[in-house]
């Protein structure tokens, strides 16, 4: 599937649109805040998954563009949701390559205020593919945005090779388990060590942390046992249109 060509395209046409999968309280049930997920509705080969394009996207110069129509939809949610009463954060995930435009923080605070949603609404997830020689221009971007209240999450904790070196670089808010650990957890010692020693760094550093992949209710049980107090899977949701999961959080389910 050659999709670049199409690429310019789907930017001018709003071909790529927006999934949000909640984010719960382990306890509660309740929604606290929700992960954007973009979805390419491309006009002849249907959704396609952002793994099979976010590469092209990045290669082809419209990465800029293509970031600012997630974000764009992300924060138009979450106005929504706030409008309805629901005032929870929205999650969106950024590429590396994003960290690394001096421009970046100066889009993402302008969408803000351009959506008059305040900074702390907006929770930007951050993937540890960066690289250590990056991490001096990343941290200026993020400084700026960090400072500006925007929050910053470290995504797929502990399946980089430099978590904890990255995490004393990068001051976060919030850390993500990532979904292999509470895949494992309940056959795997190691597993189950690494959920618990990124609690305990939580609890340490004073950072929320959101566990990945929750599938059944043994895995919710054991994560709420060890102190996890949010999570997010298919246990709970599958990502959704914004509507639908307005309507869910005014079922209360
Ligand atoms: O929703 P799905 O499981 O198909 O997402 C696959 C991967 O794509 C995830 O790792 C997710 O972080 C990433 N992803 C989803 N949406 C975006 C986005 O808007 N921007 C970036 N950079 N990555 C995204
Ligand atoms: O890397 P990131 O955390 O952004 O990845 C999110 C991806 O994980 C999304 O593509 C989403 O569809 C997927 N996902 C969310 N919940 C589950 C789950 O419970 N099980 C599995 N296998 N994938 C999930
Ligand atoms: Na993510």
């Amino acid at each position: 599937l050659t999709l670049g060509g199409d690429l310019p395209r789907a930017v001018a046409d709003h071909e790529f649109i927006v999934n949000f999968q909640p984010i719960v309280d382990l306890g509660t049930g309740e929604v606290t805040s929700a992960e954007a997920l973009a979805r390419w509705h491309h006009p002849i080969h249907g959704l396609i998954d952002p793994l099979r394009f976010l590469e092209a996207v990045e290669r082809s110069g419209l990465l800029p563009a293509f970031a600012e129509a997630i974000l764009d939809q992300a924060l138009i949610a979450a106005v929504s949701w706030r409008d309805a009463g629901f005032d929870v954060p929205v999650a969106v995930n950024v590429s590396p390559r994003s960290l690394l435009d001096a421009r970046f923080p100066g889009s993402v605070l302008a969408h803000l205020r351009a959506h008059d949603l305040p900074p702390d609404r907006l929770v930007l997830e951050l993937t540890e593919t960066l690289t250590l020689s990056q991490l001096d221009v990343v941290d200026r971007v993020l400084s700026r945005l960090r400072d500006e209240g925007v929050r910053l999450a470290l995504d797929d904790f502990g399946t980089g090779y430099s978590s904890l070196s990255l995490l004393s670089r990068i001051p976060v808010h919030e850390l993500k388990i990532d979904r292999s650990f509470v895949t494992t957890m309940e056959s795997s010692a190691e597993a189950a060590a690494v959920i618990r020693s990124t609690l305990d760094l939580g609890r340490s550093l004073d950072l929320d942390v959101v566990a990945e992949g929750v599938e059944s209710e043994p895995q919710r049980r054991a994560l709420w046992e060890l102190g996890c107090v949010a999570g997010q899977g298919h246990l709970f949701a599958r990502p959704m249109p914004s509507g639908t999961l307005l309507a869910a959080m005014q079922r209360g389910s």
